[in-house]
């Protein structure tokens, strides 16, 4: 399919404009810096790293593996006012509450979650599962994410992630959780059950698989090199996860964010974020827990893809396909450019 034309995306029930020939286009517009490969272990004016002092005053404690704090500038509260109930239908309003909370991946300033071993990616494995499994229990959604790289919007280089939880659906759950829910009414089978088992049997647009996950390009994909991480056994909600399910977890984590830095040979950014089933206690078998990867990356470390125009006003286009962008990342090697032979 090298003509224009449009693909659904039914986990949100939306559409896709794909133009393929339009990666040929000419680029004089904004170019992105890379980002620097060289940074200290330790940097005494970072708020993350062991023993320093935060913005808010507060000392980050040594820790020794992962650290869970209270985020100082958090986006959501867990003490909210009532709002009046009767407030006009074209000025509404909605009380929310919730916390915010950050994740240190590592006592380390220097590492990603690229370049840390298996077993350290297994701790912050560990601490997605527990700390879901914890604030699931007050709060309906808890959004697991980290932003990856200064053009990502990441205030600081030290491996990190963010945790928000809240007493209701945001925009984008909810319309998953719609969709799933309609195709399980309609099929019997869970929609991403059903979705992951039709990619292994087309097989051209997985990108890397262990014995427990697959990542795949998804065929709606928007950005350029998006990419959908699925269980094989359709699992609800982090703690779910078993111990072996947990190791291949941190190996596909390695495997895919090493090939998405060895694309451009760079500190690839992205954001990545979960999507559990809504709520510890409800009953949800149409849904199957699933991380998405958006990186902004389009044809080099400089050039990013930017959703604007027809994206904000229409709908959102992307200039590769889904097949030649999974093509690109599968044809890539799984040893970290840095730590090749010649870039000792
Ligand atoms: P980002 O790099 O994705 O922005 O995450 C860092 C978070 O850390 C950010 O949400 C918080 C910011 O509010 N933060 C603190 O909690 N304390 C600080 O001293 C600085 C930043
Ligand atoms: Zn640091």
């Amino acid at each position: 399919m090298q003509k224009p034309h449009r693909r659904y995306n039914p986990l949100m029930d939306e559409w896709v404009l794909v133009s393929p020939h339009r990666l040929e286009r000419p680029w004089q517009g904004q170019q992105e810096t890379p980002p620097a490969d060289e940074r200290p272990t330790y940097d005494p004016a970072c708020y993350l790293c062991p023993g320093n002092r935060r913005a808010s005053g507060e000392y980050t404690p040594p820790y020794e593996n992962t650290l869970v704090f209270t985020n100082d500038f958090a986006a959501l509260l867990p003490e909210t006012e009532p709002l009046s109930p009767s407030t006009p239908p074209l000025f509404r309003v909605a009380r929310v509450r919730g916390t915010c909370r950050v994740i240190c991946f590592s006592p380390r300033h220097d590492v990603t979650l690229a370049r840390m071993s298996r077993p350290d990616i297994r701790h912050v494995v560990d601490i997605w599962c527990e700390q879901y499994g914890e604030l699931a229990r007050t709060y309906r959604w808890v959004q697991i994410f980290e932003n990856h790289g200064a053009m990502m919007g990441a205030s600081n280089p030290h491996p990190h992630g963010q945790i928000w939880a809240l007493d209701t659906l945001p925009t984008t759950p909810a319309r998953e959780d719609r969709a799933q829910r309609r195709y399980f009414d309609t099929h019997g089978q869970p929609l991403l059950a059903d979705y992951l088992a039709a990619e292994c049997a087309q097989a051209e647009r997985i990108v890397v698989e262990n014995e427990h996950w697959v990542v795949v390009v998804p065929f709606w994909a928007v950005w350029p090199f998006e990419t959908l991480l699925l269980p094989r056994r359709p699992v609800r909600r982090l703690p779910s996860l078993n111990d072996a399910e947990r190791d291949a977890l941190a190996d596909i984590l390695k495997r895919l964010l090493t090939r998405y830095d060895n694309l451009f040979e760079i500190d690839f950014p992205y954001s990545m974020g979960w999507h559990n089933a809504p709520g510890l206690d409800e009953d949800a078998p149409h849904w199957v827990l699933h991380a998405h990867f958006y990186p902004p990356l389009l044809r080099s470390a400089t050039v990013r893809k930017f959703l604007v125009g027809f994206e904000m006003l229409g709908e959102p286009q992307r200039d590769l396909t889904a097949e030649q962008a999974a093509e690109r990342l599968r044809s890539l090697a799984e040893q970290h450019y840095l730590e090749r032979e010649e870039n000792p």
